[in-house]
């Protein structure tokens, strides 16, 4: 299914699980990551850890001189990610490329597309939903922001081309379906530079599926992401779509290309998708969102000037 690459060795911090897969791969299992990341037969790695444990590994890619390909969240504070540019500066070449996959999601390509080519005059107003059927146990009352709306907080960036300023968190009635400690739903609302208006209703206990809506007003119409099924029923309940599961269901096809794209970049010693400014960006609105959902307001969002090395 992906051409030009393939997985070599595999390290986990549950050695038994990092043995299973390497068996069924017939590929090598190292004791850690930082053995993994020297060893001779690794051209390039992908990061598939929780954002927490994600600074060390990619700063020994970026020592070993390897393409290194990190899930988000990048980091989970944005002091983290300034450190990784800074490396990655010094080591003059760019080889971070962060996993924000919605950027290689067909709809939203084409929406951009579409937005990009000005046929629709300014864009003034974005309206999003992510809605997951349930959370796990471990999922804390900042993930709605920094693991949940990060998706959108990113592809809003690049989709309108813009940094955002400020940031606000309003609080609804809870869903009495799930944890007491979370604020759910809550809709994050984003204002960007040149004053586009976001919203983004998080809402991750849901129950019915895995729902992604995406709108944007612009001067002369709109565009949306359209219903993200793949077949339509008719029966005797009626006419209905089927409904996504979850994100590797709804997003099965940008995972693919997002993979696909980073390994033929890789080979041509390119570098493609969301950069360690775009981790960087993300983690200074998760950060003022993540106060939001504590204080009421507005915050404000400051970021520091965008190193030339990322233009
Ligand atoms: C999860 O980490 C993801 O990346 C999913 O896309 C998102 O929908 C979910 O809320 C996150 O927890």
């Amino acid at each position: 299914m992906i051409a030009g690459g393939r997985v070599v060795a595999v390290a986990d911090a549950n050695a038994a699980n990092a043995a299973a897969v390497a068996a069924s791969i017939n590929g090598d299992v190292f004791p850690d990551s930082a053995s993994l990341i020297n060893s001779p037969d690794v051209d390039a790695v992908i990061i598939c850890s929780h954002g927490p444990a994600h600074e060390p590994d990619v700063l020994a890619c970026l020592a070993a001189g390897k393409p290194v390909f990190c899930e988000k969240p990048l980091t989970p504070t944005a002091d983290a990610a300034a450190r990784i540019m800074a490396a990655e500066e010094a080591g003059g070449r760019k080889l971070l490329t962060v996993g924000f996959m919605r950027r290689f999601d067909r709809s939203y390509r084409d929406m951009k597309d579409l937005l990009d080519s000005g046929e629709l005059g300014e864009t003034l107003m974005v309206h999003c939903a992510h809605r997951n059927p349930t959370v796990p146990d471990f999922y804390t009352w900042d993930m709605a922001i920094n693991d949940t709306a990060i998706h959108e907080i990113d592809t809003m960036r690049w989709l309108l081309g813009e940094e955002f300023v400020s940031a606000r968190v309003d609080k609804p009635k809870k869903t009495s379906l799930r944890f007491e400690h979370l604020q759910d739903p809550l809709v994050l609302i984003l204002t960007s530079e040149s004053g586009v208006r976001v919203d983004d209703e998080i809402f991750v206990n849901c129950q019915f599926g895995y729902d992604i809506r995406c709108e944007a007003v612009a001067e002369k119409g709109t565009v949306s992401l359209a219903d993200q099924n793949v077949i339509a029923v008719r029966d005797a309940h009626g006419a209905r779509n089927r409904i996504a599961r979850d994100h590797n269901d709804r997003f099965y096809g940008a995972f693919v290309t997002e993979v696909q794209e980073w390994i033929s970049a890789v080979a041509r010693g390119e570098h493609t998708g969301s950069s360690a400014w775009d981790g960087y960006a993300a983690a200074v609105v998760c950060d003022a969102g993540v106060k939001a959902l504590t204080e009421d307001g507005e915050v404000a969002i400051s970021m520091m000037a965008k190193p030339a090395f990322y233009a």
